[in-house]
């Protein structure tokens, strides 16, 4: 792209005056709360939801926790573009140590490790260092969707607004990683943001990536979504994208990469965020014994309708338009499929415009309903083959859910 120091100067400066000023309570202990809630029923509730503009580059946004921050997009969001809007993209962090002021001038990612030379950057030197690139990915949290899991798991009870699709511009990792030079015999590459715990003595979060997956030219530190630089909750001044892959790899504020010559076992690898070792299912029965946990890794394919939220009631023998989103996973999105027999048959959807495969998919369909009651459903295959399942998948860590999606609606 070679857009220089462009963006720095247009964007980034702006931010890191915005940035600078967030008084630290302005993250930490929002004053007070937006009236106002929004229905997002769960499976032994609650119902509803708080919703909040109080937190610092967010609009409107579902208050799952304040401190640290879990912000949820509202699913209407969702309805309006493919790209998912900066200020309602959604919000995850582990520890309250969430940064609350970042200098972009000052703040440095370190590579170090089993490399030959340790290398620092700054936010300008990875702009003006590094060729840049723009990809189209979707973000989601391992636990999307985790608050419709039965039996409940614990963890945060997300809706289906743990998610969001950016275009995400920066450099790549295997660029910067080759600027310190990986030592033969690497094994992973790990990476850990600025956010420290508040509790003695706890783990901070740090992910790893084998050596090939950090080197495949995909995977890239970004300073930008959807032409804005990063807000700070989502990882100011540049954070992991790792397209096809949940989030919990994609360190925010990254501040270190440290090439291992092993493999990482550390608490956050292992046991948080693994999953039963049967992908694509994640899959076992609440209790059952012997299971293998892996870490978490590939997405899987999803599809939802976002026009049909409380849809209630449509007119018998009138064409009801639906339309939603779709995603492959780590793959492209190959179709979407609309049922209005409770899955007995399906029809394909119409797909919109294909901003590359891993990023959400816009898609339509036309129905025709009898009277009476009606279950619509929606179904996604990626370009590998791989299908929504009908059934829910079950795990302790609430991970991976991608059933097919119903709505039951009325034809009057
Ligand atoms: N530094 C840092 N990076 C992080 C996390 C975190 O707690 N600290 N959480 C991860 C998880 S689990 C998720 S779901 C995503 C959320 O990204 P977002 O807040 O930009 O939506 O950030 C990931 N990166
Ligand atoms: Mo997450």
């Amino acid at each position: 792209m070679g857009t220089g120091n462009k963006v720095f100067d247009s964007a980034s400066r702006r931010d890191i005056l915005r940035a600078g000023a967030l008084g630290v309570g302005s993250v930490l202990a929002p004053a007070a709360f937006a009236a106002g809630s929004i229905r997002l029923p769960l499976p032994g509730g609650p119902d509803e939801r708080r919703l909040t503009t109080d937190f610092p580059g967010k609009g409107e946004m579902v208050l799952q926790r304040t401190r640290p921050p879990l912000l949820e997009t509202p699913f209407s969001v969702y309805d309006k573009a493919v790209f998912t809007p900066v200020d309602q993209f959604y919000v995850r962090w582990h520890w309250a140590g969430v940064p609350t002021s970042v200098d972009a001038a000052t703040h440095t990612v370190t590579v170090s490790g089993h490399v030959n030379n340790q290398v620092r950057f700054t936010l300008a030197e990875l702009m003006n260092g590094f060729q840049h690139v723009e990809l189209a990915a979707v973000n989601q949290c391992s636990g999307n969707s985790r608050g419709f899991f039965e039996p409940r798991v614990p963890g945060g009870e997300w809706g289906n607004g743990a998610m969001g699709n950016a275009r995400w511009v920066g450099v790549r990792l295997r660029d910067v990683l080759d600027a310190a030079g990986v030592k033969a015999g690497a094994v992973q590459v790990q990476f850990e943001g600025a956010d420290r715990p508040v509790v003695p003595n706890a783990p901070n979060l740090k992910k790893s990536l084998s050596v090939d997956h950090a080197r495949d030219g995909e995977v890239m530190i970004a300073w930008q979504m959807n032409g804005q630089s990063l807000p700070l909750l989502n990882g100011f001044p540049f954070r992991l994208v790792v397209p096809g892959w949940y989030a919990t790899y994609w360190t925010k504020t990254l501040q270190h990469i440290r090439v291992l010559d092993h493999e990482d076992t550390n608490f956050w690898m292992h046991p948080a965020y693994t999953i039963p070792d049967n992908w694509p299912h994640a899959n076992m029965s609440p209790g059952e014994k012997g299971v293998k946990f892996v870490p978490i890794n590939r997405m899987v394919p999803r599809s939802f309708f976002t026009n049909m939220a409380g849809a209630g009631t449509v007119r018998a023998g009138h064409a009801v338009e639906l339309r939603g989103i779709a995603f492959g996973g780590d793959a492209g999105v190959r179709t979407v499929q609309v049922s209005s027999d409770g899955g007995r048959n399906w029809r394909p959807a119409q797909l919109g415009h294909d901003y590359g495969r891993y990023s959400f998919r816009q898609w339509k369909a036309q129905v025709q309903l009898p009277r009476g009651e009606h279950t619509l459903m929606v179904r996604c295959t990626n370009t590998d083959g791989l299908k929504q399942p009908m059934k829910p998948n079950w795990n302790p860590g609430g991970f991976m859910r991608n059933v097919v999606e119903s709505v039951t609606v009325t034809a009057a």
